[in-house]
């Protein structure tokens, strides 16, 4: 049910790929960047037509020139220190994806390690939060049935590896 992988999650042929985006929804560096490269021009015109997300929040595209069918572009923090409500606003833009999913009947969705990049969130807490609000999630009533943590370096893939291990099941 849970799947990590080493890769790029442009190529990732899920109902959903999640993207990393900021407040404007307009695109990027990182993985919005590479998202919206992939999927072309059609993204960036219906983003426009979104008017942007709160941080913590989420919303869904359609997938365009991706193997994906959509796009969940969620809005994560930009770490400062940990006490402006960086945990709970991680974990929103998690749930927010996965509820957003389960609205429209999705059955498997990939994530990146939203907020770890340019936002600056250190990757072991922010991998902690991505699990447990995960785990939380899928005992919930959802059409979701896989879900796939896309790690770009190997350093993810061992730090997410030892998550799943910890993680209760
Ligand atoms: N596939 C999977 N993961 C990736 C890919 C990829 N193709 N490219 C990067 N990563 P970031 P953020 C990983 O910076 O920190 C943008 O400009 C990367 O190694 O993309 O949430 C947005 O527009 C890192 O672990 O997102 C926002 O302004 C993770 O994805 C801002 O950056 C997230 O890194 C959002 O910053």
């Amino acid at each position: 049910m849970i799947h990590i992988i080493r890769g790029d999650i442009t190529t990732q042929s899920v109902d959903a790929i999640v993207n990393a985006a900021n407040t404007s929804l307009l695109g990027g560096g990182g993985v919005d960047g590479a998202i919206h490269r992939a999927a072309g021009p059609e993204l960036l015109a219906e983003c426009r037509s979104l008017h942007g997300c709160q941080t913590g929040d989420a919303r869904i595209t359609g997938g365009y020139r991706l193997p994906a069918k959509h796009v969940i572009h969620a809005v994560g923090p930009i770490w400062r220190g940990g006490t402006h409500h960086e945990p709970e606003l991680l974990a929103s833009c998690y749930r927010r994806s996965l509820e957003i999913a389960t609205q429209n009947g999705l059955t498997s969705i990939a994530f990146p390690a939203i907020s770890t990049g340019v936002y600056g969130y250190p990757k072991n807490k922010a991998a902690d939060i991505a699990f447990a609000t995960v785990t939380q999630f899928m005992e919930t009533k959802t059409s979701i049935q896989e879900v796939i943590f896309v790690c770009f370096d190997e350093e993810s893939v061992a730090l997410y590896e030892q998550k799943l291990k910890q993680a209760p099941r």
